[in-house]
């Protein structure tokens, strides 16, 4: 089998959240890092891949697929010995579907914010505060719960939690995920759930601080 390609940016969050997949269900990837993300995937052949232009796209024996939850849900399908991450039981997946798409919205919320900090703007309060909206639906969420969807580990924790993390990216916005008690006890147990997951999240705060320096 060919090794599967990953078009990357380290300091990406969903990008982490591909890498992350594979590395616990143990799926090998070639990466290809953008140096980037705005120039490097609009080019005519880049756009072929990803019409979106964004990363990550992942490269499988000739079939480009991009949006990290639907890799992960890809990856998962077809690669992994059995289907905890993601349950091929409807009854079960829906759930993982559903908090998938709420994931899609909360991280877009974060964008809202980081952007214009990113800009050298000032975050707008109401966007702050449609972040702390989703962070209090997540509360209810997990309310007597261990896990986002059923009683193990999926692929919508992952991805919900890595959303969580690029909080850090805009500390003075003053949005903590741990001010939600059930959050903060969920986050440290999808922390300690595997090996793949601190290693992730390690290397990211170290690119982070390096991001910062320079
Ligand atoms: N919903 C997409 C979001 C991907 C995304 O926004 N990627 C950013 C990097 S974090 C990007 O490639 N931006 C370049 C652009 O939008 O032109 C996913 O989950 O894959």
């Amino acid at each position: 089998m060919a090794p599967l390609k990953l078009y990357n940016h380290p300091l990406s969050p969903p990008c982490r959240l591909v890498r992350l997949v594979a590395g616990v269900i143990g799926v090998d990837l070639k990466i290809e890092d953008m140096k980037d993300v705005y120039k490097d995937l609009k080019t005519p052949e880049m756009l072929k891949k990803n019409p979106q232009h964004t990363v990550p796209i992942l490269e499988d024996n000739g079939i480009y697929i991009s949006e990290s939850r639907a890799i992960a849900m890809y990856l998962v399908s077809k690669y992994a010995k059995d289907d905890s991450l993601y349950p091929k039981d409807l009854n079960k997946r829906v759930l993982v579907d559903q908090r998938l798409f709420f994931d899609q919205d909360f991280f877009h919320r974060i964008l809202n914010v980081f952007m214009p900090v990113f800009q050298g703007k000032q975050a707008d309060p109401s966007k702050i505060e449609k972040v702390n909206d989703s962070l209090e639906t997540l509360n209810r969420m997990l309310d007597s719960k261990q896990w986002l969807a059923g009683d193990k580990i999926t692929i919508a924790d992952y991805a919900v939690a890595i959303s969580i993390s690029a909080l850090e990216f805009i500390p003075d916005s003053g949005i903590d995920a741990t001010k939600q008690p059930n959050v903060k006890q969920w986050l440290s147990r999808v922390e300690s759930s595997h090996p793949k997951y601190a290693e992730g999240l390690k290397e990211y705060r170290e690119a982070l601080k390096k991001m910062k320096q320079k």
